[in-house]
């Protein structure tokens, strides 16, 4: 490889390829040759032909090595993100679509079906030698994540992260598969926990997966999945912790994306009498299903579908009582979206159709004046003194979208208990926990939810950092090698705005507690408060109001009408009343599962009251949980238990948003490796050291057990002249107080393997030579 201009250009030059035009230019990045030279704009003919302009600093130089695919990108010679994008890209197209970068996996959504799951493949990567040689796997990163479980008595978390449709939950099972297929026989207990757990999976996605336009199977809420082990690493049990399901999905979608399959399912798969029974209808029927025939053959529900999550309900003993109770709900919550109302005066409306209530009272067991007295006014509770008010059309409105809302979230807590209850178990000693949770958003209108997903992701942002960045700093400190230069980007600035003492959340839970409260003025305060904040960009103080932030991944604004609400979640006391009326006991049950159980009047549950907030509207007779603030208490439970963990990273990508295979758009995956903390976890590698070991682990592979008999300062003196004599270049290894580090050692996978390489060459010089030294 010649190099040409490089005191002023920083370009390789190989043939008449120079180097890469950074993605950031329009087009992405792509391979091509220099048409003009020069130190300003030059032209770029690309590989199919095409010219670009752009600057001569924008071009980087190419690496060889990636069109040929290397598992590990730790090795490639040149590593910038046109080598890694090209790297992955060689690879997705031969169907290699996990690539590591040292202990980090990337996974490239393939979009079609891989023969890498078979139990043949799985026996492979049980085998801790052969684990070694394969390509990378996911079911290579299970399987370290339980030797370590073993080796180190750790407990160990495997964290998959990516965004809408790039393959998280698909990887989540597929470990899970693994996990429980090697760990899971021998006991008897061991097989029936394990056969749960993988029950819990198509129950799951019927009620918490959605077809959106990003993913036709959408998770549309988090979980953390732990896994219990005994002390013989067998499978025992588990607990699964779910996050934020959207609730709203129940009441409203996109035209072009669809409610909980769930809904689909029940609809093509109830039998004739369950239809009668609890009064199904077909889509059409249903406001909440967009009264739309299902006219996309994508999105067909074969009655097989609801017999299939039928028999994992089954598995999960849900009884076939259960079942129809269940039924029950999902029928009452369609038949809820369909009760309208109209105006009745400017402050009341009246309801519309009241053989529909009728039909919800009945599903519901409850009166059914009681019902619609619920719907249509609203209990207060004034000083000392407790009044009704009537509510307008769209209040009313909200109030049954509430009762929905509440009804399917409650039944979806019911049902994360239930399969808890089965799994649950005191007696594990080690866990492996499974991530499993929403990408960093950013959507054309960014809402509560986004906010919420989004300081989830900076959470995990960090401890990815703490692990990757700071464990490696904290290391060459420890041991004593310069590591000045070596810089990260941090966010820890972010996090305080969003969950510092008078943050964005801290100032939203405070306004939700104000009767008067507004998500104007709670983006006033904002403003006022955290106004000089580097992440904080004041946005539009008008009806659309909107401010940004600037998270790790880019800046998102955020439009801040409806926060409030979504923050308190609240279910008005009569509706409350109303449900705690039910003679029907299994749907008492869910309530209670949906934390829906205290009647006490008027008592907001997280937002302690500040005397301000008794009478008004706002909050004045409702159950309030602040969704937000107990966001920010799971997440930061979740991190403390991810910090006592082994953490091993699976980045998913999503190769185009066309959801197609053999389709890889650079720019696309680029941005996610930014997103992702990919590009910087490599810089940071390749700023210092790849791999390292012990002096008497290198020393032992050299000379075998001899090498414990030596003195740590007889190691150091033996490996010094080992070096000496292989004549490798000092920049390429240092020796620190306990161990010796290599630059370009293969990540953490292969350094055995690289070692071994480097054995051949220690052995070849001590026969040689080391009777002379
Ligand atoms: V979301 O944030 O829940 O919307 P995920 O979970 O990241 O998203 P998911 O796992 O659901 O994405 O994957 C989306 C689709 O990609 C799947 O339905 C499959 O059709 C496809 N997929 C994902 N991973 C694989 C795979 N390893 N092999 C084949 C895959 N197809
Ligand atoms: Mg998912």
């Amino acid at each position: 490889m010649s190099e040409s201009d490089q005191k002023d250009f920083n370009v390789y030059v190989q043939d008449d390829i120079v180097g890469w035009v950074r993605a950031s230019t329009p087009g992405g990045s792509s391979r091509g040759s220099l048409a003009t030279q020069g130190s300003g704009p030059v032209t770029i003919t690309t590989a199919n032909g095409n010219e670009k302009a752009c600057k001569y600093d924008e071009l980087l130089p190419v690496s060889q090595k990636s069109l040929q695919g290397l598992r590990d990108m730790t090795q490639l010679e040149v590593l910038n993100e046109g080598a890694i994008q090209e790297n992955l890209n060689t690879r997705y197209h031969k169907d290699l679509i996990y690539t590591s970068v040292g202990p980090l996996l990337i996974a490239v959504n393939p979009f079609k079906s891989l023969p890498l799951y078979t139990p043949e493949v799985m026996a492979k990567y049980a085998t801790k030698a052969m684990r070694m040689l394969e390509e990378p796997h996911i079911f290579g990163t299970a399987q370290y994540a339980l030797d370590r479980l073993n080796d180190t008595d750790t407990d160990q978390a495997v964290l998959i992260s990516g965004e809408s449709g790039a393959g998280k939950t698909e990887g989540t099972k597929i470990c899970l598969n693994y996990i429980t297929q090697i760990s899971g026989e021998g006991s008897g207990e061991g097989k029936r926990v394990a056969e749960k757990i993988m029950a819990s999976n198509p129950i799951l996605e019927a009620f918490g997966n959605a077809k959106t336009t990003r993913n036709n199977n959408s998770s549309r809420f988090g979980k953390f999945f732990e896994i219990k082990f005994d002390e013989h690493d067998k499978v025992l049990g588990g607990c699964i912790l779910k996050y934020l399901l959207e609730k709203s999905r129940v009441v409203h979608h996109h035209t072009s994306e669809r409610t909980y399959h769930i809904f689909y399912q029940l609809i093509n798969g109830a039998t004739a009498e369950e239809k009668e029974r609890y009064g199904i209808k077909t889509q059409s029927d249903y406001y909440y299903l967009g009264n739309r025939e299902c006219t996309d053959p994508d999105e067909e529900i074969t009655g097989e579908e609801f017999l299939n999550v039928r028999k994992a309900l089954g598995g999960i003993d849900v009884t076939e009582d259960m079942q129809q109770q269940i039924m029950k709900i999902l029928s009452c919550i369609l038949t809820i979206g369909n009760i309208t109302f109209a105006v009745e005066t400017a402050d009341s409306c009246k309801i519309v159709n009241e053989d529909v209530v009728q039909k919800v009272a009945t599903l519901l067991d409850v009166d059914m004046t009681v019902l619609c007295k619920a719907l249509t006014e609203r209990t207060m509770k004034g000083r000392g003194s407790i009044y009704k008010i009537s509510l307008k059309k769209d209040q009313a409105e909200d109030a049954r979208d509430t009762l929905a809302k509440e009804l399917y979230g409650s039944l979806f807590d019911w049902l994360v208990n239930q399969i808890n209850a089965q799994i649950d178990t005191t007696k594990g000693k080690r866990t492996m926990g499974l991530l499993d949770i929403f990408g960093f958003e950013v959507f054309d209108e960014n809402s509560f939810e986004q906010l919420c997903i989004n300081y989830a992701n900076e959470k995990l942002h960090q401890q990815f950092i703490e692990y990757f960045f700071k464990l490696e700093l904290g290391e060459y400190k420890e041991e004593g090698i310069d590591s000045k230069d070596i810089t990260f980007k941090d966010n820890t600035e972010c996090l305080e705005l969003l969950e510092g003492k008078m943050g964005v959340l801290d100032l939203l839970a405070e306004e939700c507690r104000i009767a008067a409260g507004s998500d104007g003025n709670w983006l006033t305060k904002l403003a006022q408060g955290r106004g000089q904040h580097p992440n904080f960009n004041q946005g539009k103080f008008d009806r659309d109001a909107v401010f940004r932030i600037q998270h790790f991944a880019g800046e998102v604004p955020y439009a801040v009408r409806g926060f409030l609400e979504k923050n308190r979640d609240t279910l008005y006391q009569d509706l409350q009343l109303l449900l705690a009326m039910t003679k029907n006991n299994f749907l008492l049950d869910v309530l209670k599962a949906g934390g829906r159980c205290d009647l006490e009047p008027a008592s907001p549950k997280a937002g302690k009251s500040t005397g301000r907030n008794s009478s008004g509207p706002g909050t004045g007779s409702g159950l309030s949980k602040m969704v937000g603030a107990q966001f920010k208490q799971q997440m930061q439970t979740l991190m403390l238990k991810l910090s006592k963990m082994q953490r091993h990273y699976i980045r998913c990508i999503k190769p185009n948003s066309k959801k197609v295979a053999d389709d890889f758009d650079g720019r696309m995956v680029l941005e996610q490796l930014r997103y992702s903390g990919v590009l910087e976890s490599i810089n940071i590698r390749q700023a210092g050291y790849g791999g390292r070991c012990s002096y008497t682990d290198a020393c032992m592979i050299a000379i075998g057990d001899s090498a414990l008999d030596m003195t740590h300062e007889d190691q150091y003196q033996y490996l010094q002249r080992i070096m000496e004599e292989l004549k490798l270049p000092t920049a390429e290894y240092a020796f620190g107080k306990t161990k010796v580090f290599f630059k370009q050692p293969d990540g953490v996978q292969n350094f055995a393997q690289s070692l071994g390489a480097m054995v051949v060459r220690i052995q070849a010089v001590m026969r040689g030579k080391w009777q002379r030294m």
